[in-house]
């Protein structure tokens, strides 16, 4: 045995015991990667210690050759050990982190419903659509002109007073109505119409039980050549009878609003008490001509409703500002 070859075995038993160490103490996947080519890569430790071989006679090169094919095959398999074992940490830290507890109670997602003047809106436009009405909306801020002039409105009447109108500073207002909603809808469609506008409208009221400054209104507008009182009475009826059940007891007692002549206000006996719902008319001429729809030709018929006055009345709610303060105890009642 050449002092060489003697030389070779001590490195190589060395480089054995170095790389079964660093290996058995490799902390992860990466550093274990890093090893592998620092004992076993192409410039390798394990190459450079062979390339001493060289100088081995021939005797001596298989015996060498065998000892480092050993040498890397035990590497190899420590590398391979260790592998599964820091796989098999990491999968166990995995699973313990990511564990689910099936019997936590949930997590409650509460869900939202419809608010009851929404819910409200949409029972009453149902009912509307039924009878072959469309929907229509506009603007909340609208100018004198649609809000009060086109509607027979005089500049005189207590309505235009600025203490029931919210005006704002260029000469608009908040509609007090949703009438302007019709009037620009006629603007735009030639009779026959059947037209209904929901929205939010605004008064300079006190609030109280029964008045917001804020609140909501539904307005109806049929106009077709040959339309009569009786047909507003058999809608407004049939609308009701929907709305409270059949069997109600109506009554309309005579009335007076700028925009509708004759005009009406509807009672309905409710719970035993006569309650008034809403009013109405034939629209008044002067509104035909103010969109040059001919009133000789043309009649029409109109409604407002509280939205607000409707709930209250089917949900017995005592006070309108509960519609308001988004109490959830109050919400939760309503479907
Ligand atoms: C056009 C022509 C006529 C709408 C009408 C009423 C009668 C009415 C009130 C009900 C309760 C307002 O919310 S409330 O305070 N409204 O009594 N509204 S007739 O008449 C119109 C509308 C548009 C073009």
């Amino acid at each position: 045995m050449t002092s060489s070859s003697l030389d070779l075995e001590t490195q190589l038993s060395q480089l054995k015991a170095e790389a079964q160490s660093a290996i058995a103490s490799a902390e992860n996947l990466d550093s274990l990667e890093q090893l592998r080519v620092q004992y076993l890569g192409k410039k390798g430790q394990l190459s450079q210690v062979l390339r001493g071989m060289g100088k081995l006679s021939d005797e001596e090169r298989p015996r060498i050759g065998s000892l480092a094919n050993e040498i890397k095959e035990a590497i190899q398999s420590a590398i391979e050990d260790r592998r599964q074992r820091l796989q098999q940490a990491q999968l166990e830290a995995q699973l313990a982190s990511e564990t689910l507890d099936v019997t936590m109670p949930g997590i409650m997602r509460p869900l939202g419903k419809v608010h009851p003047l929404n819910g409200m809106i949409d029972q009453m436009l149902d009912i509307f659509v039924g009878l072959g009405y469309t929907v229509a909306e506009g603007f909340e801020v609208e100018t004198d002109y649609y809000n009060f002039e086109a509607l027979n409105t005089p500049e005189d009447h207590p309505a235009r007073d600025m203490q029931d109108t919210f005006y704002l500073p260029d000469k608009n207002l908040l509609r007090t109505h949703t009438s302007s909603v019709q009037i620009r809808y006629m603007e735009n469609h030639d009779p026959p119409i059947r037209v209904i506008a929901p929205g939010r409208v605004y008064r300079r009221d006190t609030v109280d039980a029964t008045h917001s400054a804020v609140f909501h209104q539904l307005e109806l507008l049929a106009v077709e050549e040959g339309l009569r009182f009786t047909d507003l009475r058999g809608t407004i009826k049939e609308f009701l009878r929907q709305m409270f059940g059949d069997d109600l007891k109506v009554r309309f007692r005579a009335s007076y609003f700028p925009f509708t002549e004759p005009s009406a206000e509807v009672d309905v006996q409710w719970q035993g008490k006569w309650l008034e719902v809403l009013g109405c008319g034939m629209v008044d001429p002067n509104v035909l001509k103010a969109v040059e729809y001919d009133p000789e030709r043309y009649t029409g018929f109109a409604a407002g409703l509280g939205v607000e006055r409707f709930a209250m009345v089917l949900h017995q709610i005592d006070d309108i500002r509960r519609l308001y303060n988004s109490d959830l105890r109050f919400l939760r009642q309503f479907v």
